[in-house]
């Protein structure tokens, strides 16, 4: 007996290699133990519906996909940086603002004097806008805090988010996204810090892979390397922020250690697109913060399609380049300013961005014995994710086979 079977759905299953959005129409879903229980046309359910499941639901021709999966966030930091967006608007530069005591240090010491219990209070609502669009996982990455207990602090609170909140939080440690100012014009020591918070990070079981920052304004790929053997050593996976203000090879380096994800990669030229697709590292394309810089350089996704690199999207959800709490947002972005394609995108935000974050084997997609993860969505056709701009059209979200409310029952046809 099945705990629940929603009949008359639509799935975008997004499995690979059948139909575009590996569409099933006209079929049933059935819920077991927080798991994919069955898929399939209805007419090939094995019995009455009344007598395989506990409750049954009508979803009356609405559209099932994969819970949502943003797999590139920033979204636990103190403060804001909405009054050096305001100073920019009045001509301020980067550069200036940076000097003035603006920029990422300024994020570095308000989340270093924010307690615990203030981070997980600013984090929630970010998160909650994102989970109120169908998101059920979320990466967090760690960077603002610059030391080891005030980056373990950041990432006792994404966990605490992903224990008191009905979403999946996969944490990624971040000491490498900019040089603390007590480390001024000492970046290799700093390294050498990093290197060793790094096994105590491990130690610590708050950290799921570990990123770094490799641009000129951040990391070389030789310190990028160092912090990686560390976290090989240590038994956790790589990811990289690569390639995103220019080409400093950040893509082949990712590829080299193997990394999940190569993440922003407007910058990236064609060895570096090869590297990803020879291992099969994830492209994570960040659409959110090239608009909010005004960028130009767009990310080569012609030339990933072609080498078959599989492409993530994710929000970049920080204060400084992304303030961006919408993942349907950067569906729409995606296509409007990639030319990425609706089913690209939407692959990009499941199937492709559990792969970025090494759940593919149990979300992202679904699939029988995958976790019951779900966004029910009151659209026609699965490209109106994408299609639409500041509209969200979620009816139901189901998070490890619990439904966070149910859809308005059908008018009676009979009364
Ligand atoms: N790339 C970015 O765009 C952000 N971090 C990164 O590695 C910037 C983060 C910030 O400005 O706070
Ligand atoms: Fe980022």
């Amino acid at each position: 007996m099945w705990d629940l079977l929603f009949t008359e759905a639509r799935l975008a299953t997004m499995t690979e290699g059948g139909s575009p959005y590996g569409a099933v129409e006209q079929a049933a879903l059935a819920l077991a133990g927080g798991r994919i229980a069955w898929l399939g046309p209805q007419a090939a359910l094995p019995g009455p519906a009344k007598s395989l499941a506990r409750e049954q639901h009508s979803l009356e021709g609405r559209w099932v996909t994969p819970g949502l999966i943003d797999c590139h966030t920033h979204l636990v930091h103190g403060g804001d940086r909405a009054a050096e967006f305001e100073l920019r608007l009045q001509g301020a530069s980067y550069a200036e603002i940076a000097r003035a005591g603006g920029g990422i240090l300024s994020t570095v010491r308000a989340t270093r004097a924010a307690s615990e219990a203030e981070l997980y209070a600013s984090a929630k609502p970010r998160l909650e806008a994102l989970m109120a669009e169908g998101v059920t996982t979320v990466e967090i990455k760690s960077g603002y805090g610059l030391a080891l207990e005030p980056e373990l602090k950041q990432l006792r609170v994404a966990r605490r988010l992903g224990e008191t909140l009905p979403v999946t939080v996969r944490t990624t440690f971040l000491a490498a996204h900019a040089l603390p100012p007590e480390y001024e014009g000492r970046a290799e020591d700093y390294v050498a810090a990093v290197e060793a918070m790094i096994p105590q990070a491990a130690a610590s079981g708050l950290v799921d892979a570990v990123d770094a920052f490799c641009e000129t304004i951040a990391f070389s790929p030789a310190q990028t390397a160092r912090v990686f053997r560390a976290a090989q050593a240590a038994g956790l996976p790589v990811k990289l922020h690569a390639d995103q203000l220019s080409d400093l090879g950040g893509a082949a380096l990712a590829a080299q250690f193997g990394a999940l994800s190569a993440d922003h990669l407007e910058f990236t030229g064609p060895e570096g697109v090869a590297a990803l697709a020879k291992v099969g590292t994830v492209a994570v394309i960040l659409p959110g913060a090239f608009y909010f810089l005004r960028e130009t350089k767009l990310p080569p996704i012609e030339t990933f399609r072609a080498a078959g690199v599989a492409m993530a999207l994710a929000s970049d959800c920080n204060p400084g380049s992304a303030p961006v709490s919408s993942l349907l947002l950067m569906l729409n972005m995606a296509c409007t300013l990639f030319r990425m394609t609706p089913e690209e995108a939407l692959a990009g935000v499941t199937r492709t961005a559990a792969k970025a974050l090494a759940l593919e084997a149990s979300h992202g997609t679904l699939d029988v014995g995958k976790v019951a993860d779900l966004a029910v969505w009151n659209i026609a056709r699965p490209a109106e994710l994408a299609y639409r701009i500041g509209f969200n059209p979620l009816a139901l979200r189901v998070k490890a086979g619990v439904a966070s409310a149910m859809p308005p029952a059908p008018p009676s046809s009979s009364a």
